[in-house]
Parts: C-alpha cells; structure tokens; sequence
C-alpha cells in the first residue's frame, strides 16, 4: 500500500472546490471525462441543498408552533445535537421560541466524534452562553446517567412560574433530525427504570413525526418526557454546514446527492489526515479524485450497473461501476464509525493564533 500523500497541500475534493473555496485550497480544473454519471453539475453539485431554505422539514414552523403550544407542561428543554458537529447546524428558532425555560445542550453519538479538544468545544459553547453541555453515547448509554441530575438541579435553580406545586418535572426533548432525540429517552428508560424502548428509533431523519404524549423516564425524582420531531433550521448559513449536517445523517441524502456528499465526505477525511478509507477499501493509497475511490469501492464490492450509451452505431450496452452504490457504502462507513471518530467543525475551534 502506498504511504498517504504528506505534502503540505491539503487534498481537496474536485468538486468542492468551485463553491466551497477554502483559502488553503488550490482549484483543479475539471475534467469532464471524470465526471461521475449522474452528477447534477460539476460547479456546483451541492446546489440541490439549496443553501437558504433547507426544505428538508416541510412542516417546521408547524412542529415550531405545537412544541410552543406543550411549553406550559415544561420545565427544561433538553437539546439534542450531534457531537461530530457541535459548534454547527443548531437550529436557531429553538432559542427564539422555547428559549424562555431552563436548557441543557447533550452531545450525542459521542462514540463517533473525536473529541480530543472537547475543553476548546466547552469553551466555545460556553462563550455562546450554553454553559449546561454533556457529552452522551445513546446505544451504549454512555454518560446519560448525568442528564436526570443535571436536569433537576436546572429546574432546582431556576422559576418553574405556574409548575411550582408539581412533585413532577417534565422536560422537552428537541433537536435537528436524526441526532439521537428518541434514542436518549430509550436509554434513559433503560438507565433508570429498565424499562425498554418507548419510542421508535431509526437510521433515517423524520422517524418520529409528532409532538408525543408524556413518556415516564424515571420514577425518583419522578421525570417525564417529551419526544419531538427534529427540526431543521429555516436557513442553513453555509453550504458547509449544509454539507455536514447532511454527513451526520439529517437530511435525506438524495436531497444532496450520494455521490456529492461523498466528495464532500472524502474532502474531509483528507483534510484531516484521516486515511482509515485507505485500508477499510483496501486502496493503494490516499486519493483526492473521488470518482477514482468510488470506482474502487464499486469493484471491492462487487456492484456494477449496466448503462446504454448511444454510438454513431446505435446503442451499445456497457456495464460501468455502480457509482451510487459506492457512495452510499462509502457514507454508510463512515456513519457507522468505521473510518474512525471525527471532528466536522475542526476548523471552528482553531483559534486565529493556531493558524
Ligand atoms: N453511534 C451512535 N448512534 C446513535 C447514538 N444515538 C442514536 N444513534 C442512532 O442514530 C439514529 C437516529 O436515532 P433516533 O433516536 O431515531 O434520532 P431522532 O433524533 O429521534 O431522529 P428523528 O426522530 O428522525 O428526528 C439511530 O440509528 C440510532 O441508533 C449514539 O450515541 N451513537
Ligand atoms: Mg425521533
């Protein structure tokens, strides 16, 4: 196996490029005949995620409104959010219209991100005014024991108004789609009543679609909880954060395109000198050509498809990898943590003097 390229010039994605344009990046030309089959444009294939409106929950300002409507039940709002990505993607109408009670902000699929500068992502949250931060691992209920104590204390220090004769505390479970929301109060049933699954959980964002009767997480203190859908921002504010919140899974990927968000995702990996895909795939070396990987990993996998291209003789049929397929398997990889923990918003907590 070749060694991973070393030189300072960082891989960047072919695509990315044209859009993305980071100040260290250098622009290839594109060349046609690399193109995947398929690809919506090659200048700018994350164009289908549609950087303003995210368009991904048709009815959110819907959810918006009837999570409002339950506040009066509420004594804490516990946001859930990705850890891989914990500087980004938040949606800010949460604050703007549960923010009045008590907040704790959970980190989850901590198993999956590579939290080796977690003081750093502390301090930033905390200069944001998010000072209530845990880190959690939802399946194998890693630290979710803290969440009910935390809770209290929250409720504890804080009015609960017209709640204050409640014994009882209820809280409000929120967050963009896909990042854990129902697994948390599963594990929580498990942790603290060993009681089993109370809500569905599944790999695809919008598995849980509507505001859900109480669920009883814990008998003392006595703890309800309410599921919610995830809600995604009105407005992304940059199609990188476009780009990795769809990498985390929150957004369908047609709506990007697997292949683009593959190069994207192989954009990543090589920017930050993770070349776990090299040996998982069984390449000769790091790459920077995506169509190249995902031919690779079509063949590894054993996917072809057949195409029909038309010659000045008539059609022909060729079978050609099936690219697709490859950039799914090549997604799956890595959500599943196969290609080792990482850290999406790497770049927000380089403070000005580290770089
Ligand atoms: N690796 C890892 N996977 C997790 C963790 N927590 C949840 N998941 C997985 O993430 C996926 C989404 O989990 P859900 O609990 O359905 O997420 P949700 O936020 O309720 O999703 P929606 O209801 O669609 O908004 C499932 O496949 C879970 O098994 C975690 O801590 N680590
Ligand atoms: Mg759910």
């Amino acid at each position: 196996m070749k060694t991973p390229r070393t030189s300072p010039a960082p891989l960047v994605p072919r695509a990315a490029t044209a859009l993305l344009q980071p100040p260290h990046c250098t622009p290839r030309p594109d060349s046609p005949k690399k193109r995947w089959p398929g690809a919506r444009s090659a200048r700018r294939p994350w164009a289908a995620l549609r950087v303003g409106r995210s368009g991904a929950m048709a009815d959110a300002g819907g959810w918006l409104k009837k999570m409002q409507s339950s506040l009066k039940l509420v004594d804490c709002i516990v946001e859930v959010h990705d850890a891989r990505i914990p500087l980004s993607g938040r949606n800010p109408l949460f604050r703007e219209t549960l923010g009045i009670k008590p907040h704790l902000l959970v980190l989850n699929k901590m198993d999956l991100a590579d939290l080796s500068q977690r003081q750093k992502i502390l301090q930033h949250l905390e200069r944001e005014g998010l000072k209530n931060v845990i880190f959690t691992n939802c399946v194998k209920d890693e630290n979710v024991k803290q969440v009910i104590p935390a809770v209290t204390e929250l409720v504890r220090s804080s009015c609960r108004y017209h709640r204050g004769e409640n014994v009882e505390h209820c809280i409000m479970v929120i967050g963009v789609p896909n990042v854990g929301k129902s697994s948390l109060i599963n594990s929580l049933r498990r942790q603290h009543l060993r009681k089993g699954k109370a809500t569905r959980v599944g790999g695809e964002p919008g598995i849980t679609r509507a505001v859900m009767s109480r669920v009883q997480v814990s008998e003392r203190p006595l703890v309800f909880l309410l599921d919610t859908p995830g809600v995604l921002p009105p407005r992304i504010e940059s199609v990188e954060t476009g780009l990795k919140l769809a990498l985390c899974g929150t957004v369908l990927d047609h709506l990007v395109g697997a292949e683009s968000l593959a190069d994207y995702l192989l954009y990543t990996l090589n920017r930050q000198r993770l070349f776990g895909y090299v040996q998982h795939y069984g390449l000769d070396g790091a790459c920077d050509d995506v169509v190249t990987v995902l031919k690779r990993v079509a063949v590894r996998l054993g996917k072809a498809q057949k195409v029909k291209v038309l010659t000045g003789t008539g059609n022909v049929t060729v079978v050609q990898p099936d690219y697709s397929a490859a950039a799914h398997d090549f997604l799956r990889t890595f959500r599943r943590g196969l290609l080792g923990p990482v850290m999406l918003d790497r770049d927000g907590l380089q403070s000005p003097l580290d770089s």
